[in-house]
């Protein structure tokens, strides 16, 4: 395994807002022993928590706990790593860093620092890399459960796989090319290569469809409620937070700009944002606010249209492009008799009435859309990109067959290039900042 060329040892506090019960410092670098040595006394025995007393360079006592040691290449980072377990007072991870400060050649760690030298260093590939930033920044049981399943290595070892496919492809054709001018060659040995290559293709263009799955897990199922000025949005979008986020009056007009709450239903996060009423008007900001609206409304996974049903001439807002369209009739308290034929649900804001049903529907529509977590999906628009142009590369290549075959092998390397991109495991240094500045510091 290759070391790590970096001749710094960086640290950094790993846990989380102090004052907590524990705190840890994290230390990885070639100074990690001489560090633990100078502040524990004797070195621990790897990877055993040793209880110890801390003390910095001049030997006064910083705290008293837990200590281990990670040799290398044994260790997250593949590098000589340490842990001291402190209690969680803000002033003892002070004084503790302030000691770590004093050492030569050692630093705070950036953002993500860790696990960049891990990446480095072959612990993983870029995918399991960002499956742990996705694991820290879980909030719901389905993103911990899709991030978890791509830390593992999921996502790595299926694009390994079909890299594989590909250079090995690209390898039979090579050999065809250099046996070209022999007679004795048999008939091409591409055709079966060819036949496995276009299946490969449909396997990965499901993959990009399912990939809609993996951002929306992560990024969260959108609801957008739309309606006429007054039909009950901003209402309904408190009663949902249970809050008032939004300004509720009985001045149409009162909402312009976009409100997003933020809902964890069945494990799945769901974003409900509430707009400014649909309707004609020479207000300049609130002509701003309609137009986001609409635009929000096209890309959502799910429109709440609203209607007032107390008022007889409210209507739903006509123009919303967008398929999925929940019709839903507000302030049924205010008039229960009124019947309208074209609503999905009733409810009453006032009455804590139909909400129940309508966050079932919101979950049961984004259960839906999520479907299996347990399929390794792409969870971000730089794998859905790559996919997409190894898709391409790979169709080309299959579909010319009247093309020469060094043609045909070049759309292949350029196929199995865009996926070695994925993964890191060919020319990526343009995009270790942007993936490795997600996670926190003393990750
Ligand atoms: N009785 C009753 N009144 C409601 C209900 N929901 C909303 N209202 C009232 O209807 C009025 C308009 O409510 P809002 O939630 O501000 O409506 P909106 O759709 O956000 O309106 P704009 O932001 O102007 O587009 C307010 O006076 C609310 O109190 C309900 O379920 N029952
Ligand atoms: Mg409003």
């Amino acid at each position: 395994m290759k070391q790590s060329v970096s001749g710094e040892t960086i640290f950094a506090l790993s846990s989380g807002r102090l004052p907590a019960g524990v705190a840890i410092i994290r230390l990885s670098g070639p100074k990690t022993r001489f560090v633990i040595e100078t502040i524990c006394g004797k070195l621990p025995a790897p990877r055993v928590a040793a209880l110890r007393t801390f003390v910095d360079c001049d030997g006064n006592p910083i705290d008293r706990g837990l200590v281990i040691y990670f040799p290398a290449p044994s260790s997250f980072t593949g590098e000589e790593c340490g842990e001291f377990h402190l209690h969680g007072g803000k002033a003892v991870a002070d004084a503790m860093i302030t000691c770590m400060y004093s050492f030569e050649g050692c630093r705070m760690a950036e953002a993500g620092e860790f696990t960049k030298r891990a990446y480095e260093n072959g612990k993983f590939d870029l995918t399991v890399a960002e499956g742990l930033a996705d694991l820290i920044a879980a909030e719901t049981e389905g993103q911990r459960r899709l991030a978890l399943h791509i830390a593992s290595g999921a996502q790595a070892s299926l694009y390994s796989g079909w890299r594989q496919e590909l250079i090995r492809a690209r390898a039979l054709i090579e050999a065809e090319l250099d046996f070209a001018d022999e007679a004795d060659v048999p008939g091409s040995v591409s055709d079966q290569v060819w036949t496995d290559l276009s299946e490969l293709g449909q396997r990965i263009s499901k993959h990009v469809a399912d990939g809609k799955r993996g951002v929306l897990v992560r990024d969260g199922f959108r609801v957008v409620i739309v309606g006429e000025p007054n039909a009950g949005k901003s209402s309904l979008l408190n009663a949902l937070a249970g809050s008032d986020v939004a300004i509720v009056s009985d001045e149409p007009g009162t909402t312009r700009d976009l409100i997003e709450i933020k809902l964890d239903l069945g494990g799945l996060p769901v974003l409900v944002t509430d707009t400014a009423g649909l309707r004609d008007t020479e207000g300049k900001v609130e002509r701003i606010g309609i137009n986001r609206a609409r635009e929000r409304a096209a890309a959502a996974d799910l429109v709440v249209a609203l209607v007032d049903l107390s008022n007889a001439a409210a209507d739903f807002p006509g123009d919303v492009d967008n398929a999925a369209v929940l019709r839903v009739g507000t302030k049924f308290d205010l008039n229960p008799a009124y019947k309208r034929d074209d609503c999905d649900l009733v409810i009453s804001v006032r009455d804590n009435d139909g909400l129940e049903a309508l966050l079932a529907i919101f979950a049961k529509r984004a259960a839906e859309a999520a479907g299996n977590l347990s399929d390794p999906l792409p969870t971000r628009r730089r794998h859905l990109e790559l996919l997409a142009v190894t898709s391409h590369e790979l169709e080309m290549a299959v579909r010319q067959d009247n093309a020469p075959l060094e043609v045909r092998a070049e759309f292949l390397r350029r196929a199995s290039f865009a996926l070695g991109r994925i993964t890191g495991h060919v020319d990526v240094e343009d995009i270790l900042d942007v993936v490795f500045s997600q996670f926190c510091i003393g990750k």
